[in-house]
């Protein structure tokens, strides 16, 4: 079977839904990952290395700050324009989109959002294009699902801020120009600083040994009493509700990149079920086999209608952050579950690089943990819903 015959999955017409400047951006991505990502990123996992080539590509196509408007070198594009992007880079593999939420929602929109004037103009045109990466210091070797309780500390040495403290787990940190930390103050408000390669005490070692996201690069964010000039403190937004906002954005497009990642997941088992024969018949005339496959496309239907809902209101922001957490833990855990049961269709073939199956089950292990875990989600709903929050 050959790859790169995707062509989407459209049960509902939701193509009608879209604009033409939608479909226009998210068929550019499609084809620049059919193109560029889908022939080479089984090798770069195997090999668990970072397609570094990429980067300039992903500027190129505006994955990079979709929705920051142009003055700043993004895109200005709305809201499901971001969604279909961060949709066919993950068809593409969750590492690649991993990156470009990170620099984007993470990175980026901080800077946009809570940043200063001068920091916006220093830093974003160049993180739109790629010519500089970002990465996100939120979580810490003990403190993940809870980031309040941070250790990582910032004190005011008069002329600059003297920064201690380490983050763990952190996405894009080996190769970072930057990294948008978060550490408390001396009154314990959590605020957010802008930290430069080559800070002395500043250092980003690797993270080896994953099964999961072997095409990301991820690493530990370590700081030793590091200088930071006071102009580095973002300063428009403080306290634990800077650091969420900014994941509100990343999370909203995980929901829409793990649809990316399902579409791949069915679209290669219906293929290989209508070729692959045994009895005599393809397999895909098997009513076990019609179940999951039917199964498959129900849900990614559902996920692209609850992702379009959403992006509606985030375009006329309404969407809140209990309705972006749902739409993240519904659509991750449905990806993983396709993944699942397309891996069971490949039969044995499924354990290989042939396909990208095990690839996108392996990722989303990841992808259902990081920006809040499948349960911490859950307790946000309840939350929402009760007025009780029982993750304390
Ligand atoms: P809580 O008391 O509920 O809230 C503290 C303050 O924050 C406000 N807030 C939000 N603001 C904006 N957006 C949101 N989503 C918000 N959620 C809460 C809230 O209103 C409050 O404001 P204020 O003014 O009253 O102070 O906070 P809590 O400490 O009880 O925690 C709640 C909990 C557990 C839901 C939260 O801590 C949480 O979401 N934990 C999960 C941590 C997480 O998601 N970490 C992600 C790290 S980054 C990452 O994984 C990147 S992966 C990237 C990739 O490769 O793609
Ligand atoms: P823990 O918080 O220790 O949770 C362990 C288990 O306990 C989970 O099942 C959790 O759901 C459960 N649990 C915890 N608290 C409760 C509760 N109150 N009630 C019920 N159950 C609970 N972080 C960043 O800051 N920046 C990044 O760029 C980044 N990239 C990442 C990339 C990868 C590949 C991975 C795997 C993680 C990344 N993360 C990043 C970290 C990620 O956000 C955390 O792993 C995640 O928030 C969970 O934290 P933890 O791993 O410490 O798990």
């Amino acid at each position: 079977m050959s790859k790169n015959q995707f062509k989407g999955c459209d049960y509902y017409n939701i193509d009608e839904l879209l604009t033409d400047e939608q479909k226009m951006v998210r068929d550019a991505a499609r084809q620049w990952v059919s193109k560029e990502v889908s022939p080479v990123i089984e090798d770069y996992c195997q090999k668990a290395q970072f397609p570094k080539h990429l980067l300039k590509g992903l500027g190129e196509i505006g994955a990079f700050g979709p929705y920051i408007p142009q003055e700043y070198g993004g895109a200005g594009l709305d809201h499901i324009s971001y969604g279909l992007i961060m949709q066919e880079l993950e068809r593409g593999d969750s590492g690649i989109r991993s990156t470009a939420s990170v620099q984007s929602s993470l990175v980026m929109y901080p800077i946009f959002a809570y940043g200063s004037e001068e920091q916006k103009r220093k830093y974003l045109p160049k993180l739109a294009s790629g010519e500089m990466m970002g990465c996100f210091g939120l979580t810490e070797p003990d403190h993940g699902s809870n980031p309040s309780a941070m250790v990582t500390n910032i004190k005011d040495k008069g002329d600059h801020l003297l920064l201690n403290g380490a983050k763990m787990w952190i996405s894009n940190a080996p190769f970072a120009d930057i990294a948008v930390v978060w550490a408390k103050n001396e009154k314990g408000r959590i605020t957010g600083v802008i930290v430069e390669r080559g800070m002395k005490g500043f250092s980003t070692p690797e993270t080896h040994g994953k099964w999961s996201l072997r095409a990301s690069a991820t690493g530990e964010l370590v700081f030793d009493n590091v200088k930071v000039p006071k102009e580095n403190i973002l300063p428009n937004k403080d306290g634990l509700g800077a650091p969420l906002g900014c994941l509100d954005s990343a999370r909203y497009g995980i929901a829409w990149g793990a649809i990316g990642a399902a579409m791949d997941c069915y679209d290669s088992a219906l293929r290989y079920s209508l070729e692959r024969q045994q009895f005599e018949k393809p397999i895909a005339s098997f009513q076990l086999q019609q179940k999951k496959l039917a199964e498959m496309i129900t849900e990614i239907t559902k996920a692209q209608l609850l992702c379009w809902r959403l992006g509606t209101l985030k375009n006329q922001g309404k969407a809140t952050s209990a309705q972006i957490s749902m739409a993240k833990r519904n659509n991750v855990n449905m990806a993983l579950e396709i993944a699942r049961e397309a891996r069971q269709i490949h039969g044995a073939m499924g354990i290989t690089g042939e396909y990208p199956i095990m690839r996108h089950m392996m990722n989303l292990e990841s992808v259902i943990t990081y920006e809040g875990t499948h349960d911490i989600h859950l307790l946000i709903t309840g939350n929402d819903i009760t007025g009780i929050p029982a993750f304390k």
